[in-house]
């Protein structure tokens, strides 16, 4: 459980002053140059000791991403950019930290710019995101009138520039290269992969490519010390996590907790409980759309970090936790998702542009009870020819809800099909 002394976003429901003034009360920008005067490796170093994953979904070091960079320019300028698509459905922590606590964002930037030998940054937002757009500008212009970035940043003799960018809508622009593309002014579509971005990326530069909670946890690490960080939650594990919980609990919320903190203990604590009780719990997506959803008796006792929802047979992804009672039709709303997906492919890779469009089609048919059961095979054959066959990520995201529905709660599935071969006989 996570003490307040250990909280790093203080301002996540926006009850205090967001602004720079509000912000430095609450200890950013405190002494940043003597943050930068550590030098790019010692930074890099204290953020490994951390064992700060990235927390966009994959859980990539981040300290390992800084040190793919090439330690010096040449000709090749390097770029820092920042994932604030947050596309992902039920995430929405992000959007909480560009709102009330955009100065972390600000501060991080520049200094995980200068560990990587960035002079420019850019901060590809969501274009829904519109007033969170706006507090990011307003906090870049403050930094800036204050000295903070811009030539010669807090006094260190380095110059940096903080961009805000806006998205136009499209999920596959929170994947990484779709959104160098995009950013670049062409269509959002992934590139192959190697290279990764450290080797080209932005322009075909070095480009190290974070999200925004991942850069805006960077200025406590470097304040409180790597070891700090490394304390809380477990091994590979480590450190905070803003959790966005919604569905059927009592009180949704958004919260900062500890890794590794149990999916009960992190319901009663800050949800009050399942939405009738803790009988009535009947699945959990425990990390945004991408992730197989489980049952209460997986997830109940189940640490909420990247290990321990692997293990179960899903993942940390966002940390987006969408519960569901017993009132839903589970069926239908795989389904749902199923056609967020087939929309959301851009259409590039045949296993993905087609596949999505199948499996979508083939959910369609077993929510409507249309299908028969040994089609629940078919359909199962179907994702895994998607899952591992595709340009990106997103064909493995469209496959895996199913592959967790199918895995965890082929009764239901089977149920509609007979209810309807009933009803017609
Ligand atoms: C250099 C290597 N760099 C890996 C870098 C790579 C990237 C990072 C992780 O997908 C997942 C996806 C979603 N040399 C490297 C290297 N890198 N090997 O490390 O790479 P990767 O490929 O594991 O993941 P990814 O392409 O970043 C992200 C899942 O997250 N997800 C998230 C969805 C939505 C959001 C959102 O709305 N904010 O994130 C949820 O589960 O499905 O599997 O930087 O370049 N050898
Ligand atoms: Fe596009 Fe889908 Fe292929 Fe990704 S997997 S590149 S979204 S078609």
């Amino acid at each position: 459980m996570l003490r307040d002394q250990d909280r790093i976003f203080t301002n996540l429901y926006g009850i205090h002053d967001w602004r720079l003034k509000g912000a430095q009360s609450r200890g950013d920008w405190d002494n940043t140059k003597a943050l930068l005067a550590k030098g790019r490796d010692a930074i890099i170093e204290e953020v490994k000791t951390s064992g700060l994953r990235g927390r966009g979904g994959a859980g990539f070091g981040t300290g390992m991403k800084w040190s793919f960079m090439p330690k010096t320019e040449g000709a090749r300028p390097h770029y820092l950019v920042i994932n604030a698509d947050e596309g992902e459905p039920g995430t929405c922590k992000d959007r909480e930290i560009m709102r009330f606590d955009p100065h972390k964002l600000v501060e991080g930037a520049l200094l995980a710019a200068f560990a990587i030998g960035a002079h420019a940054s850019y901060i590809y937002i969501r274009g829904e995101f519109i007033r969170e757009a706006e507090h990011l500008q307003v906090a870049i212009d403050e930094a800036y009138a204050a000295g903070l970035i811009g030539k010669n940043a807090c006094g260190s003799g380095w110059d940096f520039d903080l961009y805000v960018h806006r998205g136009a809508g499209a999920y596959i622009c929170g994947e990484e290269s779709a959104l160098i593309e995009s950013l670049e002014g062409k269509k959002g579509q992934p590139r192959l992969k190697p290279p990764f971005p450290a080797g080209v990326g932005l322009y075909g530069c070095p480009t190290t490519v974070n999200n925004v909670e991942s850069i805006a946890v960077v200025p406590a690490i470097l304040r409180r010390s790597g070891a700090w960080f490394a304390g809380l939650g477990r091994a590979k594990n480590s450190g905070t996590k803003l959790f966005c919980i919604s569905g059927h609990v009592n009180k949704p919320c958004n919260v900062e907790e500890e890794m590794g903190i149990s999916f009960r203990e992190l319901i009663d604590k800050h949800c009050g409980g399942i939405r009738g009780g803790w009988d009535n719990l009947m699945g959990v997506i425990p990390g945004g759309s991408s992730t197989p959803v489980l049952t209460r008796e997986v997830i109940e006792n189940c640490p909420m970090d990247f290990d321990g929802l692997r293990e179960a047979g899903s993942g940390l992804g966002t940390a987006a936790v969408i519960v569901m009672d017993k009132s839903t039709d589970i069926v239908r709303a795989i389904t749902r998702l199923s056609r967020f997906y087939k929309h959301e492919s851009c259409g590039q890779c045949t296993p993905c542009r087609e596949g999505t469009g199948w499996m979508w089609r083939m959910m369609e048919r077993m929510d409507k009870g249309d299908a028969t059961i040994e089609e629940i095979d078919l359909l199962q054959q179907v994702t895994k020819q998607v899952e591992g066959h595709t340009i990106c990520a997103l064909g493995d995201a469209a496959a895996w809800p199913i592959q967790g529905l199918i895995r965890n709660f082929r009764p239901e599935i089977e149920k509609k099909i007979r209810a309807r071969n009933s009803s017609a006989a």
